[in-house]
């Protein structure tokens, strides 16, 4: 990996470097020119530094560290060349953490209901409603939402998409949605505190001077976190749903029984199945007692089905689903589950999950109104890991987790992020001159796929 980060830099350096030469050539070119160009190509070797370092964690996941990348991607965030360095940092409900922003630790905005939506401090119901009338398909307004005669009316030349948001910008169009909520202090939308962030009503915008980046509902909310064809593995998920996937197939991706397998293959080629369902109830209640006669034999052939709960298996205890037919699926192979498989084949991204090792505790909290002890529970579990948490079953047995609170929960978190937004400030060593790029990287495939870039 280092071989990859020193190529990196190598090339940002000659870059630099001949950029330097050419520089000098312009003999009518100010020191204060050439000082802001080398200032930008160092941001841009911070950019390109942490591309290489995305690139090779998706050519080379680690399944054992879900830290792996955002480590390295932290060492990295400083970095030196020989006319300049980069700084590359974000805040996160308040706290400035090195390197990249991963937009998986942001709720996407595509992905929240309603009352999830209201739950964000200070937004009132009518932008909620105006927010799933902008994504929703239809264009009937909610009953204080907008569809497009709203927006007409008010002489604006859009209108809602009736599809998913696409970027973090677009939330900003929304009725209701005042860049003074979105942004708060992070007028400029790059995650880090800006000289006139931090100066009060001496610049705008209006800010509390403390010193912390205080976002607004942009802490919260992202567009731009995006679904993967890759599972932990590095291979591509395994669809479930698909005609070649049979139990032998199923049993060499994720170790289990035939019985469990046939059970599971039986349950995911159901019109409604859910794999995040495997989370809240066991898979003999949920494949209908499909797989059972392994083991059960007579019983599972009386077409008990859905009602096989009593012998099936599921009892509460301690809040948690236990699975204790030999048929149903320990938690951790129910992680291991959600981690390589899939019931649809992937044609396109679609808005991405959370992951769980970077979320705040604020997120669980106020976005999906968690008891704030259990929030707290969950991130204390994660951080006593020091290689993160490679599986949703980690958190399945916590004291007060019931599968109520895990249902709605199971549907938004994962353990891995694709989508990074780098926020890279190159700063010349001569004269001190500064140059910020803002680029935001889905990894699902090399080369890194730019889904913004721009230069605040
Ligand atoms: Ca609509
Ligand atoms: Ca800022
Ligand atoms: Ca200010
Ligand atoms: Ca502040």
């Amino acid at each position: 990996m280092l071989v990859i980060v020193i190529w990196a830099v190598a090339i940002a350096a000659a870059l630099a470097a001949g950029l330097q030469v050419v520089s000098f050539r312009q003999a009518s070119m100010g020191n204060q020119v050439i000082a802001r160009l080398q200032a930008r190509w160092c941001a841009r070797a911070g950019v390109e530094t942490m591309i290489a370092i995305m690139e090779y964690h998706t050519e080379n996941p680690d399944p054992e560290d879900a830290l792996a990348l955002i480590t390295e991607l932290q060492d990295n965030s400083y970095g030196e060349l020989e006319t300049g360095i980069w700084d590359i940092r974000h805040t996160l409900a308040r706290v400035e953490i090195a390197g990249p922003l991963d937009e998986h630790s942001k709720a996407n905005i595509n992905l929240l209901n309603q009352v999830q939506l209201m739950n964000i401090p200070d937004m009132g119901m009518d932008t909620a409603q105006a927010i799933v009338d902008w994504r929703d398909s239809n264009t009937e307004p909610g009953l204080l939402g907008a569809e497009a005669s709203f927006y007409r009316g008010r002489g604006k030349s859009y209108g809602p998409r009736n599809k998913d948001f696409r970027s973090t910008a677009e939330i900003e169009l929304v009725a209701g949605v005042m860049p003074e909520s979105f942004r708060d202090e992070d007028w400029n939308l790059n995650g880090r505190l800006d000289a006139n962030e931090d100066d009060g009503e001496f610049t705008w915008p209006n800010d509390n001077e403390d010193g912390v980046l205080d976002a607004g509902w942009s802490d919260l909310l992202t567009a731009s976190s995006r679904t993967s064809p890759l599972a932990l593995s590095g291979e591509p998920r395994l669809n479930l749903k698909a005609q070649e996937t049979d139990t032998q197939v199923l049993m060499e991706r994720v170790p289990m029984s035939e019985p469990q397998a046939t059970a599971l293959l039986a349950y995911a080629r159901t019109p409604n199945a859910r794999l995040e369902q495997l989370m809240v109830a066991p898979l003999s209640t949920l494949s209908g007692g499909q797989g059972q006669q392994g083991a059960q034999g007579a019983q599972s052939g009386t077409g008990a089905g859905r009602t096989g709960r009593s012998s099936g298996g599921a009892s509460r205890r301690g809040g948690s689903v236990q699975q204790q037919s030999p048929n149903n699926l320990d938690p951790v192979t129910v992680g291991n589950v959600l981690n390589e498989c899939t019931l649809e084949e992937f044609t396109q991204p679609k808005p991405g999950k959370m992951n769980i090792n970077t979320i705040s505790e604020e997120i669980l909290r106020d976005v999906f109104d968690l008891n704030p002890r259990l929030a707290s529970a969950i991130i204390q579990r994660r951080d006593a890991k020091s290689m993160g948490l490679t599986s949703l079953d980690a958190i399945m047995d916590i004291p007060g987790m019931t599968p109520e609170v895990l249902s709605p929960l199971s549907r938004v978190l994962d353990v891995q992020s694709f989508v990074f937004t780098i926020s890279s400030k190159g700063r010349s060593l001569m004269g001190g001159a500064e140059h910020e790029m803002v680029v935001t990287v889905d990894r699902s495939t090399v080369p890194a796929q730019i889904l913004m870039y721009r230069e605040p």
